[in-house]
């Protein structure tokens, strides 16, 4: 009579305590020749020959090995979005912050453990714009496996649906032109957009393979674990005919949220369940994008990226059900699905800190400054005397050319001297009413070149207010924190007011991310435990903006142990 009791029991007990697991992977980036919209074929680079790259798989707790091998003719550097790196920060990836890239034809290993987190992640080239074709997803299962999900139903299969964007040009080659006339119209807006690398069939393209497919049976569960990689574009993400329960974002568990449409910023994940409840048909997933700039900025593709979910006895060419539209600027619909997502509260997980060490109130927007030295083919004369720049605190920030941030830190006072300064901003240098039609004047607009940095103490708690302004347009900023997640408290519009939104906090059950789409001409409000020593950059997920310098840098200082400090670097570690 003990079986059948003890059976389940001894399941259990066997997840919980199985082995952590090192997942090896090498990866070969290269040039792989590939045709997309029925162009003639051209050279991208990509990651074994796949676009996107290879799916890495792991348990939560496990070792993750990844040799990149560099056969491209770019410098090259790859960043694990949104995976904490406590104790490997010299594997994070961003260039110039933890590490000189990686040259042509050299090697660097990156090792990591997945720890304490669980869900969707991706990894991307953290260099110039190649993050544009190098990117991949990154899973991270619990423990006990799938069987272990805190939602239900279980998923029949699970599914990686990666959107991008596509251009017919080489993205490297736009890259340096826009920076080295410092004009930001130098860069076109994309050709398409895609779901797993694939355009679909809303292009003026019919070739079967530039459409992904996804099979699915009456009545399954599919869990989507859904990722935005595209360089600059937040997008609407909708299936004909179907809804969704989003189960986790930025692999964190939320409380399962029902919807038709998903709302995603570049750097986010969302994993949603999906029933095929519908009838037995095909039904297009469709992915378009929601451009919050007001007012509208620089031109944007008004396509739609899609794939087809096909039913099983469905009759393979039946044209597909198209999902509701969303209008491009429609912002009600974002800030719905991107202010509503909640955390699953489950035992053992952090729960946002109560009591906050370093407040700061920091700006994020566009601006304009002059042109840089090496910025050879700028335009001084004339209108464009000033060129496009972005910044926080009006800081905006440059990357050091000589070494690491990381490694600079790493070797003390002397070694950073010259490279970072410690003086980022608590707060802007002048308080304006940062979303008025009437401040967007040339004083405030201005902004100069610096590299720096906020130094925190190991274990200091922060809570950070993300204000947009109206200098240039209003926009909504998806901003990256690398080496944690945040707890976001609290979002709106207009100009943060303290005193109306400190008693709205959620301080029960807020969501954590590494990455949040501040909202347009508006705010947010973001708390974290700097449990991390390194150099952790911050910054806006778009690419154009991160080129510009929305961003900045914290110095998380060494903890009072061995496992609480920077280890020394690899041995392996490239060199500038
Ligand atoms: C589609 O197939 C053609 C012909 O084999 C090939 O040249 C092209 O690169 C393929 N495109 C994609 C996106 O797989
Ligand atoms: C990663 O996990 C391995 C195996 O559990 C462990 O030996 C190692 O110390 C961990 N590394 C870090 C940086 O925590
Ligand atoms: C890089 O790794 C590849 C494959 O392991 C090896 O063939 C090559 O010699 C390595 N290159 C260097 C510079 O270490
Ligand atoms: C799917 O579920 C519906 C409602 O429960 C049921 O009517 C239908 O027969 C099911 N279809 C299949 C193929 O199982
Ligand atoms: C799908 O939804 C559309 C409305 O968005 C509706 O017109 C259509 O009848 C639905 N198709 C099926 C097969 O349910
Ligand atoms: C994009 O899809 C929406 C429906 O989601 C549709 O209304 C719109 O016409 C589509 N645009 C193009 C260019 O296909
Ligand atoms: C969205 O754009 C349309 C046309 O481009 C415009 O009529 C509408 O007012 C805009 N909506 C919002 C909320 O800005
Ligand atoms: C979500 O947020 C909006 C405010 O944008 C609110 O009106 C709505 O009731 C919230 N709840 C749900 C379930 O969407
Ligand atoms: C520089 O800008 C001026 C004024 O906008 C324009 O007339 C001129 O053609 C530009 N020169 C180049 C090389 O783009
Ligand atoms: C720019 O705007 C700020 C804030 O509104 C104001 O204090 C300042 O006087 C303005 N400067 C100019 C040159 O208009
Ligand atoms: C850091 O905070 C954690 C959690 O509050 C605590 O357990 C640990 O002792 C702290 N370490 C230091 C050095 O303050
Ligand atoms: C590649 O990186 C090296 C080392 O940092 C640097 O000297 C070189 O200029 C870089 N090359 C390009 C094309 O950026
Ligand atoms: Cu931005």
């Amino acid at each position: 009579m003990a079986w059948p009791w003890l059976l389940p029991f001894g399941l259990f007990f066997v997840a919980s305590v199985a082995q952590a697991a090192v997942v090896e992977h090498t990866f070969n980036v290269g040039n792989l020749s590939i045709s997309q919209l029925c162009q003639p074929a051209r050279i991208i680079t990509a990651v074994n020959g796949r676009l996107p790259g290879p799916t890495v798989e792991a348990r939560e707790g496990d070792t993750v090995v990844v040799h990149l091998v560099n056969e491209s003719p770019y410098n090259m550097t790859i960043h694990w979005h949104g995976v904490f790196q406590r104790g490997s920060p010299w594997a994070d990836g961003p260039a110039m912050v933890t590490q000189c890239p990686v040259q042509p034809g050299a090697n660097y290993t990156y090792r990591f453990n997945v720890t304490d987190q669980e869900g969707t992640l991706w990894w991307h080239a953290h260099i110039s714009f190649l993050r544009a074709t190098v990117y991949g997803a990154l899973v991270i299962r619990p423990r006990g496996g799938a069987g272990a999900y805190p939602f239900s139903p279980k998923p029949h299969r699970e599914d990686t649906v990666i959107l991008g964007e596509w251009w017919n040009a080489n993205v490297y080659d736009l890259q340096q032109q826009v920076f080295l006339t410092g004009d930001t119209t130098r860069m076109p807006p994309a050709d398409a957009y895609t779901i797993n690398g694939k355009p679909g069939d809303l292009y003026n393209c019919s070739a079967a393979n530039q459409t992904y497919k996804f099979p699915v049976r009456s009545n399954e569960t599919y869990l989507l674990r859904i990722i935005n990689a595209a360089l600059n574009t937040p997008m609407f993400f909708k299936v004909a005919n179907h809804t969704f329960t989003v189960v986790g974002a930025d692999a964190a568990y939320t409380t399962p949220y029902e919807t038709d449409v998903v709302v995603i910023a570049p750097g986010q994940t969302v994993d949603a369940l999906m029933v095929a409840g519908a009838a037995v048909g095909r039904y297009y997933m469709a992915a378009s994008p929601y451009d919050s700039a007001i007012p509208q900025g620089p031109p944007f593709s008004m396509t739609n990226g899609t794939a087809i979910v096909e039913y099983a006895g469905s009759a393979g060419e039946e044209k597909p059900q198209l999902p509701p539209r969303t209008e491009y600027n429609d912002t009600d619909t974002a800030f719905r699905f991107l202010s509503n997502l909640t955390a699953l509260v489950l035992p053992g997980k952090p729960t946002v800190p109560l009591s906050v060490d370093t407040r700061m109130f920091v700006t994020v927007g566009l601006g304009n400054g002059d042109c840089q030295p090496k910025q050879t083919l700028c335009n001084t004369t004339g209108t464009r005397s000033r060129i496009f720049s972005a910044s926080m605190n009006n800081a905006s920030f440059l990357l050091p050319d000589a070494v690491s941030m990381l490694q600079a830190h790493y070797y003390g006072d002397a070694a950073s001297a010259g490279v970072y300064t410690r003086d980022f901003p608590d707060w802007p240098p002048v308080i304006f009413d940062y979303t008025a039609d009437a401040s967007d004047n040339d004083t405030l607009k201005y902004t100069t070149k610096s590299t720096k940095v906020r130094t925190l103490r190991y274990n200091e708690t922060v809570e950070m207010v993300l204000q947009n302004t109206r200098l240039i347009g209003k926009e909504s900023h998806p901003m990256h924190l690398h080496g944690f997640n945040f707890f976001v408290l609290a979002q709106g519009f207009g100009n943060y007011d303290e005193a109306a939104a400190a008693p709205r906090f959620n301080l029960v059950n807020p969501q954590e991310r590494n990455t949040v789409a501040v909202p347009t001409g508006g705010w947010a409000v973001i708390r974290f435990v700097a449990n991390n020593p390194g150099m952790w950059f911050m910054h806006c997920h778009f690419d154009a903006h991160l080129d510009l310098g929305l961003a900045m840098v914290f110095e998380v200082q060494d903890g009072p142990t061995a496992e609480t400090s920077v280890p020394p670097p690899p041995l392996d570690l490239p060199q500038c």
